[in-house]
């Protein structure tokens, strides 16, 4: 059985990833919860970076999303699509969103349970957000929906999930596509049962708290008191 270590599901967008996939996907695994600034131990007691997520298989420690994710593809069928142009497109874009995005992370930062109305949009999160809109209308168009690539959920819809956590909190305009594509990503069942966990998680994070005050008015705060 594999331990997968995450922190708050109201914040941890990384953490999102290969738990939505694993739950998605009915790979079975134990959750090791550890919330930030509540838990005593250290990330590093258990994750080599400090950081989560951060999988366990019998010992072996496996840390950082592509790499639990390309771990998870070595052992179970339906991680990445089967087609091979579909694959390829997938971890381009999966890929992308690993590495870039930096103005979507810093300035719309994940939380589940807040809908907020930004006081500005700068044009470098104006670029991301249309950029994000791009790839999800061709991975739409290109391989046949309703996810990203094909039929079924894979790992590159897995990496965009909490992009569509942060599309529901700060709401920019999308193409019908794409708002289609976020609506249906967040009614999934492993969203909605991720999306009703952090809902009900109780502590709050200073600095999150802090960053999600600063994009502009909060206008609703769902979480529980
Ligand atoms: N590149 C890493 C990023 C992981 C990451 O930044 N995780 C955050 C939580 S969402 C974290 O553990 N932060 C704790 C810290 O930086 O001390 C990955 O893909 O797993």
């Amino acid at each position: 059985m594999y331990d997968l270590f995450i922190a708050n599901k109201n914040y941890s967008s990384w953490s999102l990833r290969p738990w939505v996939l694993m739950k998605e996907l009915g790979i079975e695994f134990d959750e090791k919860f550890m919330p930030f600034g509540v838990s005593n131990e250290s990330f590093l007691n258990f994750s080599p970076s400090g950081k989560v997520p951060c999988l366990v298989d019998d010992g072996l420690t496996v840390w950082d999303t592509l790499a639990i994710i390309e771990y998870l593809a070595e052992h179970h069928e339906g991680v990445w699509a089967s087609d091979v142009k579909a694959r390829a497109w997938s971890r381009s874009a999966a890929a992308e969103m690993h590495s870039g995005f930096q103005s979507l992370r810093n300035e719309h930062p994940m939380s589940v349970g807040l809908r907020v109305r930004p006081s500005a949009i700068s044009e470098p999160l104006k670029k991301d957000i249309s950029r994000i809109d791009e790839l999800w209308q061709q991975g739409l168009a290109s391989f046949g929906g309703p996810f990203l690539a094909g039929a079924s959920f894979t790992a590159v819809d897995a990496f965009y999930c909490p992009v569509a956590f942060r599309f529901q909190t700060y709401n920019p305009p999308l193409s019908p596509e794409a708002e289609a594509y976020k609506n249906r990503l967040l009614s999934l069942p492993a969203m909605q049962e991720w999306q009703n966990a952090a809902l009900l998680e109780t502590w709050r994070d200073a600095g999150h708290e802090d960053e999600t005050r600063a994009v502009g008015e909060w206008t609703a705060d769902l979480r529980a008191k």
